[in-house]
C-alpha cells in the first residue's frame, strides 16, 4: 500500500501498475470522506484526455477561426501539438507582447506542490516575459480586499485563527453565519490529513458549549452540534447583525472598554445603528421584516452573546455575493461590540466549516514550493472579472481605490482550472471565449473548458506522477509516490512546458536542466537546509518512508491575542492599526456599493425584493458534497448522488407541493441568465423559499442553446456581477430563479463522453 494525498484527505492504496486495485482511507484520519472514492473510478473513465487534440477550425484556418465551442477536435502526435503551440506562442508575444496573454489560469488543479498546475504555467509565461494575472480567488475575493482595510490582512485572519481545541475548552456559544459545514471541512487547498470536524464540534457540545446555525440549510452544521437552526432569508444577514448591534447599543452590552481601546469610528457607526443618519433605528423589529426571524429571538439572542464566552463566525459563502463586504465586516463589528476578540475562545472567525484550514494552529513553516519566477507585466483583474476583460479590452473599471484598464487579450492559457465550472453567466463566458485568437488548455479530462479551447493536451492524475504535498496549515507532509503509470499518452504540466520551452528558447530558464525527481530533491534539500534547527529527514529517507510532521509552536493558539495584550506594540495591519468600524480610506473611495461603514444594501436578487415577484426561490449555488468543485464528477461517488443522472436540486416540502412536484422528478431550474435540468429532491432540510443545486456538474450546453445546460450547471443560471466595486468579487452564491417539471423528451448527456473527433489530417506547414 502507497500513501497517496488529495486535497479531499489521504489515502492508501495498491495497484496492478495501470490502476488502482484497493484503497481505504490514511490510517491516521479518524473522520475519512467518502471523496477518496472519486478517484480510482475516474482515473481511466472515457472523459480522461487520451492525447493531443486541436480544434478543426483552428487546425485548418489558424488562430482566431470562429467555433470554438462547437467543432470537432483533431487528434495529432505530442510533435505536432508542441511545435504549433511554441509557433503560436511565439507569434503572439512577438507581435503583441505579454500582456496580450491571459495565465490567470484560476483553479485548485490537484495537491502536491511542484506540479501544481497554475504554478507551473505561471512560471513558464514568465519565462517568455510574462502575462496578465489575476488577483485574489473565487473563494474570498471580498475578503481579499476587505479585511485589509477594516481588520489586518486575510492570512492574520485564517491563519493565526483560534484553534478549535481553545473552542472546545472555552467557548459557551458559538454563533455560525453560514454554518460550520460538515461537507466544505473536509476540503483543504493541498491536502488534509486528520479530517475532524465532528470531532471538535462533538467534544465542544459535551462540555456544554452551544451552537447557533444561521443558514438557509438544517446541513450546513453537523448533527454533533445539536444546533438552534434558524433560516433568515439569504443574503439578509446583515441587517440581522445590525438588530443584534442594535441590542448591544441600546442596552449598554456593548463593551465600550474594548471599543475605546481597541477600534476606531464606533460612534459614527453607532449614529446609524441608531437611525440619527438614515431616520431608521436598526433595532429587531426592523430586521424581523427583513429576515423573516422573529424578532423577540434576535433581542434574546443578543443578549445571551452579550452574558456568553461567545464566537462569532462568518462562512466564506456570505461574502460570495452581491455587497458580500457588509456581512463580514458586519461579523467583524458585532465581535468588537462584545468585546472577547483575543481572548480564549470567544472573538471572531472567517469560514470554520469552509475548510478543514481554519481553526489549525500556523505551522513554524510552510512545506517547499516551486519557484514562479518574474512576472514582467503589471497588468492584472480581479479574477471573476474574467469575461468582462475579454468582452471590453480597453475599457476602463475600478477596483479597490484604483482605476484600472481591461488589456487586449489574444491567447487564454489555462492549466489546473475550470472556468466553465466556476464562472458565473456560462453563455456570457461563451461568448467571452469566442474573442480571443487561441486558448491553450491542459487537463487531465475532457473539462468544460477543455471543450472550449484550441489546443488541448492532457495531463497526468497526481496518482501518475512523483510529488509531495501538505494542506495549507496542515501539519503532516505527505510523500505522493506514483502509484501508476501515466493513462494513455498524458504527461505531466512540467515535462510539457520543458519540451514548449526548449522549442522557444528558454529551456534553461524553465527547467534549470533537472527532471521533475532532481526538482523534488532540490527542493527538498534547500529547504531542509533552511530549517536545519528542526531535524527534518534527508530526501532519502523521506522518499523511503511517507510523511513528516511539521513543527506546530502553539497548538492552542488564541486569534489576536497579541493584539489584545498590547495594541501599540503589535497593532492590526490596518491604517489606524486598530479594527476600523468606520473606515476613513473606503469612505474616501466614494462607493455607493460599499460605503464607510458596515450598512444594510439590499440585494438585488433576494427573496425580499421586486425581483422575487417573476422568480420567487433563492437558488443556492454552493459547494457539492460528493466532489471538489468540478474535480471527478465522473467519479463512483459523485455520480451516485445524481437523480436520474442529473445534479440533485433540493426543495423544501411546502415548495414542491405547490408546483406539483415530487421526489425524484426532473425538472427546469430557470433565471434570467439560462435555464438547466436537474433531478428533484423533496428535502424539509431547506429552508422555504430556498432551491440548493452544488456547483460542480459538467457543464453540458445544448448546442443550438448554450444558456441551456443538460446536466445541471447552475452557472448558467447565476449573475456574472462583481460583488462591488471595492473588491469585484465573484457572486455565484446567490440568484433567484424558478422551478417547473420538466416535459419532453430528455435530452442525453454528452460531457460524460468525450468530444466528438476526427481523424487526423495531414500535418499543416506552420
Ligand atoms: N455559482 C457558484 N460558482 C462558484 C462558487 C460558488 O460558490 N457558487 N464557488 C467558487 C469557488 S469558491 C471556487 S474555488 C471555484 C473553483 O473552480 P476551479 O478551481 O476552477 O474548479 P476545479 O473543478 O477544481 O478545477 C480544477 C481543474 O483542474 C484540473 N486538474 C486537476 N489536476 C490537474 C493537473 O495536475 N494538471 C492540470 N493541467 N489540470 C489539473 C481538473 O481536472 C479541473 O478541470 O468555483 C467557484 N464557482
Ligand atoms: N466537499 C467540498 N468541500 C469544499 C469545496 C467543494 O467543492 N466540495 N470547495 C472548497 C472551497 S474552494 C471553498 S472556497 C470552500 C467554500 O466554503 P463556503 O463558502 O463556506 O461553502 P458553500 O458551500 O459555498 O456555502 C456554505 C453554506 O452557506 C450557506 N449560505 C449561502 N448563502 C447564505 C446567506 O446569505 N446567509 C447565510 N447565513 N448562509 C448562507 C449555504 O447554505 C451553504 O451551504 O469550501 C471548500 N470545501
Ligand atoms: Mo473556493
Amino acid at each position: 500500500m502507497t500513501t497517496h494525498l488529495t486535497h479531499w484527505g489521504a489515502f492508501e492504496a495498491d495497484s496492478d501498475g495501470d490502476r488502482l486495485t484497493a484503497v481505504r482511507p490514511w490510517r491516521d484520519d479518524p473522520e475519512p470522506t467518502r471523496l477518496i472514492e472519486n478517484v480510482a473510478s475516474a482515473q481511466h473513465h472515457p472523459t480522461r484526455i487520451d492525447q493531443p487534440y486541436v480544434r478543426k477550425g483552428w487546425l485548418t484556418h489558424g488562430p482566431g477561426a470562429p467555433g470554438r465551442g462547437t467543432e470537432p477536435f483533431v487528434p495529432v502526435s505530442w510533435e505536432t501539438a508542441l511545435d504549433l503551440l511554441a509557433g503560436e506562442l511565439g507569434r503572439v508575444y512577438r507581435e503583441h507582447g505579454a500582456e496580450a496573454v491571459y495565465g490567470g489560469s484560476y483553479g485548485w488543479a490537484s495537491a502536491g506542490r511542484f506540479h501544481h498546475a497554475q504554478s507551473q504555467v505561471h512560471r513558464f509565461l514568465n519565462c517568455l516575459g510574462g502575462f496578465v494575472r489575476h488577483v485574489n480567488s473565487y473563494s474570498l475575493g471580498v475578503s481579499e480586499v476587505l479585511l485589509p482595510h477594516v481588520f489586518g490582512h486575510l492570512g492574520f485572519v485564517l491563519q493565526e485563527a483560534m484553534s478549535k481545541t481553545m473552542l472546545v475548552r472555552h467557548t459557551e456559544l458559538v454563533v455560525a453565519f453560514g454554518g460550520i459545514s460538515p461537507k466544505n471541512s473536509v476540503v483543504s487547498p493541498g491536502g488534509v490529513s486528520r479530517h475532524n470536524t465532528r470531532g471538535w464540534i462533538g467534544d465542544a457540545r459535551a462540555r456544554g458549549c452551544r451552537f447557533v446555525s444561521i443558514s438557509p440549510l438544517r446541513d450546513d452544521t453537523p448533527a454533533e452540534a445539536k444546533a438552534e437552526w434558524l433560516a433568515p432569508l439569504p443574503g439578509s444577514d446583515t441587517a440581522l447583525m445590525l438588530a443584534l448591534a442594535q441590542v448591544l447599543d441600546a442596552e449598554g452590552l456593548a463593551d465600550k472598554g474594548f471599543l475605546d481601546r481597541y477600534t476606531v469610528g464606533y460612534e459614527r457607526f453607532a449614529g446609524y445603528l441608531r437611525g440619527e443618519t438614515d431616520g431608521i433605528v436598526k433595532s429587531p423589529e426592523w430586521a424581523a421584516a427583513l429576515t423573516g426571524l422573529p424578532a423577540e429571538r434576535i433581542r434574546s439572542l443578543a443578549r445571551e452573546m452579550a452574558g456568553a464566552r461567545t464566537f462569532v463566525t462568518v462562512g466564506w459563502s456570505l461574502q460570495r455575493a452581491q455587497y458580500g463586504e457588509q456581512p463580514l465586516w458586519m461579523g467583524v463589528v458585532l465581535a468588537a461590540m462584545l468585546g472577547q476578540i483575543g481572548l480564549p475562545g470567544g472573538g471572531f472567525g472567517h469560514g470554520y466549516g469552509s475548510s478543514a484550514t481554519v481553526g489549525e494552529p500556523a505551522r513554524e513553516f510552510s512545506p517547499p514550493r516551486f519557484p514562479q519566477g518574474h512576472n514582467g507585466v503589471d497588468a492584472f483583474i480581479p479574477v471573476a472579472r474574467i469575461a468582462d476583460m475579454l468582452l471590453n479590452p480597453g475599457r476602463p473599471f475600478d477596483y479597490n481605490g484604483q482605476r484600472l484598464v481591461y488589456p487586449d487579450i489574444r491567447l487564454v492559457y489555462w492549466a489546473g482550472g475550470n472556468p466553465f465550472h466556476h464562472h458565473q453567466d456560462l453563455a456570457r463566458l461563451r461568448a467571452a471565449f469566442s474573442r480571443p485568437e487561441t486558448v491553450v488548455v491542459h487537463d487531465p479530462f475532457w473539462s468544460s473548458t477543455a471543450r472550449h479551447a484550441d489546443i488541448v493536451l492532457p495531463s497526468t492524475m497526481t496518482i501518475e506522477r512523483d510529488d509531495y504535498g501538505a494542506g495549507e496549515n496542515d501539519r503532516v507532509l505527505f510523500r505522493m509516490k506514483a502509484i501508476t503509470q501515466p493513462h494513455a499518452a498524458a504527461r505531466d504540466d512540467y515535462a510539457i512546458f520543458g519540451e514548449l520551452a526548449e522549442r522557444l528558447g528558454i529551456g534553461k530558464e524553465f527547467t534549470e536542466g533537472r527532471t521533475a525527481m532532481e526538482w523534488l530533491r532540490h527542493l527538498y534539500e534547500d529547504w531542509r537546509q533552511r530549517h536545519s534547527g528542526h531535524d527534518l529527514p534527508d530526501f532519502d529517507t523521506f522518499w523511503a518512508g511517507e510523511q513528516i510532521e511539521l513543527p506546530v509552536p502553539d497548538p492552542d493558539q488564541v486569534f489576536a491575542a497579541r493584539f489584545r495584550a498590547d495594541p501599540d506594540r503589535y497593532p492590526l495591519g490596518t491604517p489606524s492599526g486598530k479594527i476600523e468600524i468606520f473606515s476613513e480610506t473606503i469612505d474616501g473611495f466614494g462607493y455607493a456599493d460599499c460605503p464607510g461603514h458596515p450598512t444594510w444594501l439590499e440585494p438585488e436578487e433576494w427573496l425580499g425584493g421586486p425581483a422575487a415577484a417573476e422568480f420567487p426561490l433563492q437558488l443556492v449555488a454552493n459547494q457539492p458534497r460528493s466532489k471538489l468543485h468540478s474535480q471527478l464528477d465522473v467519479g463512483a461517488f459523485s455520480q451516485s448522488t445524481k437523480v436520474r443522472g442529473r445534479e440533485p436540486v433540493r426543495l423544501h416540502p411546502r415548495d414542491a407541493a405547490a408546483r406539483d412536484l415530487h421526489d425524484g422528478d426532473l425538472v427546469r431550474i430557470h433565471s434570467k441568465r439560462g435555464s438547466c435540468l436537474a433531478g428533484l429532491i423533496v428535502d424539509d432540510a431547506v429552508r422555504p423559499g430556498v432551491a440548493q443545486l452544488s456547483t460542480g456538474a459538467w457543464y453540458d450546453p445544448d448546442p443550438a442553446n448554450p444558456a441551456f445546460c443538460r446536466h445541471g450547471n447552475p452557472n448558467v443560471l447565476t449573475p456574472d456581477r462583481p460583488s462591488s466595486t471595492l473588491s469585484q468579487g465573484c457572486t455565484g452564491q446567490l440568484s433567484l430563479v424558478e422551478i417547473e417539471r420538466y416535459v419532453g423528451t430528455l435530452p442525453p448527456l454528452t460531457v460524460d463522453k468525450p468530444p466528438v473527433t476526427e481523424p487526423e489530417v495531414p500535418q499543416q506547414v506552420s
